[in-house]
């Protein structure tokens, strides 16, 4: 199996504005940028951290999943990311090992990159996301 390296960690946040500067100034943290992902209803500020990055994730309408997310367990670490090759041959592997996947295909991510989510429920309650 390929090196798997961890690409990000996906934090909810009420507000980007109230959330950067703890991890731009007081972390130390280059922000990379900002991005609007209509499709999953949120605002991200990426922030790099070493090979890896923060997306902080403020939602951009009540139905959005981190929206829910923020309502029913508050602010936190919502999910991890790690970075896959092949990722439609990895879900369909996945999905026959009876893993409960939320995305049998892959979706539009930050970045121009394409992304599936695991269930929290199968992985010990850690949302998980392959990103290609
Ligand atoms: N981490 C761990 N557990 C989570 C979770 C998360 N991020 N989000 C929801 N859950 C848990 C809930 O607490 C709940 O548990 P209980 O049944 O024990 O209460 C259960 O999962 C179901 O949650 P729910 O509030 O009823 O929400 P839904 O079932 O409607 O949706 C989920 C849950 C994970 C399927 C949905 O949030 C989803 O599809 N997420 C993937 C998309 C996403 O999060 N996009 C934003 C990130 C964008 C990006 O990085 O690009």
């Amino acid at each position: 199996m390929s090196n798997r390296i961890l690409d990000h960690i996906g934090i909810a946040v009420r507000s980007l504005e109230e959330r950067v500067p703890f991890y731009r100034d007081t972390m130390g943290l280059a922000l990379v940028g900002y991005e609007d992902i209509a499709e999953q209803k949120v605002r991200v500020a990426i922030l790099q951290a070493g090979e890896s990055t923060i997306e902080l994730l403020e939602p951009t309408s009540e139905d959005s999943p981190v929206a829910k997310f923020i309502h029913k367990r508050g602010e936190g670490v919502h999910h991890l990311a790690f970075k896959v090759e092949g990722i439609d041959a990895l879900l369909q592997q996945m999905d026959q090992g009876g893993l409960s996947l939320i995305d049998r295909c892959p979706r539009d991510g930050a970045h121009g990159k394409r992304i599936a989510f695991i269930h929290p429920k199968a992985t010990g309650g850690v949302l998980t996301e392959l990103c290609e």
